[in-house]
């Protein structure tokens, strides 16, 4: 069975773009498919980071995705800093990466631009991304559009790694699992729903309380044509909605007379969907012990394939055992 590898960046608050895009897929999938679910809490070192930050959140990952449905003895939750083997393959792989090809990710030209001093880490954290996928023999990555040239790096040092020093490394594909939506900004549905953006008035954080959902929702943009219509490219925020309401029910939306009947909707599909991750969040936050545990308990699981990996490509490119 084809093996999948999903990660999430510990760099800020999970929202339901992560959710919807990412979380429910991984669990609706993983009876069907055999998948890793990983906190990149790695990449987070690249930009300026508050370490306690980073720590709470990673735990704070692990917890929303426990809470979300992600069975941990299907689906090993790991982070990729507690399993060396990423740190170990990602210099490995740097040995057949150039230095233009890092150069050229249009992330690392868009986060270096301007004066501040950027992070070496910044540059080579795709590399360390292709290390997070080949360690697991990861044949499956599902990836968001602003990602598929960190996923061609991947299948690139892979390809170029076997073709150099023997057959070593399964080249991962892109996929797009049926049910991942993309979730826009409820204040730009231009651009996508994101941890990062300063303002939080476009995103419904998983673990924010009801009120502000119903507020962030009854504010959202919509337009001056005043019909409810599925048209992303000249209603794209009504269509955002509609995007919305049908990845939180699962069913194509009904027939709406106004913006504010189908807002309306859309909050009461949002809080349906969230109040249970809420509440199952709240006693899991209760006991970072045992998700820290859990943590453990999946770097333990997928360690000894990491170990073959690493054994393997320390081997074809001429170290000593
Ligand atoms: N708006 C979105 N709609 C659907 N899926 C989304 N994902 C992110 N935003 C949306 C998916 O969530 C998974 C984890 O994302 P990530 O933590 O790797 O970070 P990202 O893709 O860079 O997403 P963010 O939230 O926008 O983070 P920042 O602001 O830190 O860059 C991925 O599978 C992603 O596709």
């Amino acid at each position: 069975m084809t093996r999948r590898l999903t990660g999430f960046q510990p760099t800020g608050r999970l929202h339901l773009g992560n959710l919807l895009g990412a979380m429910l897929p991984l669990v609706d999938d993983q009876a069907s498919t055999e998948s890793i679910a990983m906190i990149a809490d790695l990449h987070a070192m690249t930009m300026d980071h508050d370490p306690s930050q980073v720590r709470s959140a990673t735990l704070e990952v692990a917890a929303v995705l426990l809470a979300a449905g992600v069975d941990p003895d299907r689906t090993p939750i790991i982070a990729n800093s507690q399993v060396p083997e990423h740190t170990e393959l990602h210099y490995l792989l740097e040995c057949v990466a150039g230095f233009g090809e890092a150069a050229r990710m249009i992330q690392f030209k868009e986060k270096s631009a301007g004066d501040r001093p950027v992070r070496l880490s910044l540059l080579t954290y795709p590399v360390l991304m292709a290390a997070d996928i080949l360690v697991h023999d990861a044949g499956q990555v599902p990836v968001g559009d602003d990602q598929n040239q960190h996923l061609e790096l991947a299948r690139a040092l892979a390809t170029r790694f076997n073709g150099r020093y023997g057959e070593t490394f399964t080249v991962p594909d892109g996929v797009r699992p049926e049910s991942a939506a993309r979730i826009m900004d409820l204040a730009d549905p231009t651009r996508k729903m994101s941890k990062s953006t300063p303002s939080a008035a476009g995103r419904i954080g998983l673990l924010d309380p009801p009120e502000l959902i119903r507020k962030t929702i009854s504010r959202a943009v919509t337009d001056t044509v005043g019909v409810v219509r599925d048209d992303p490219q000249n209603q794209p925020g009504v269509s955002n909605l509609l995007g919305i309401l049908r990845a939180c029910t699962g069913k194509e939306p009904g027939d709406f007379t106004s913006y504010g009947a189908l807002k309306a909707e859309v909050t009461d599909a949002v809080e349906a969907l969230l109040a249970p991750i809420r509440t199952r969040y709240a006693e899991l936050a209760d006991d970072p012990a045992y998700i820290r545990q859990i943590l453990a308990e999946g770097k333990a699981r997928v360690r000894p394939r990491a170990q073959a990996t690493v054994r393997r490509t320390r081997a074809a490119i001429g170290l000593l055992d």
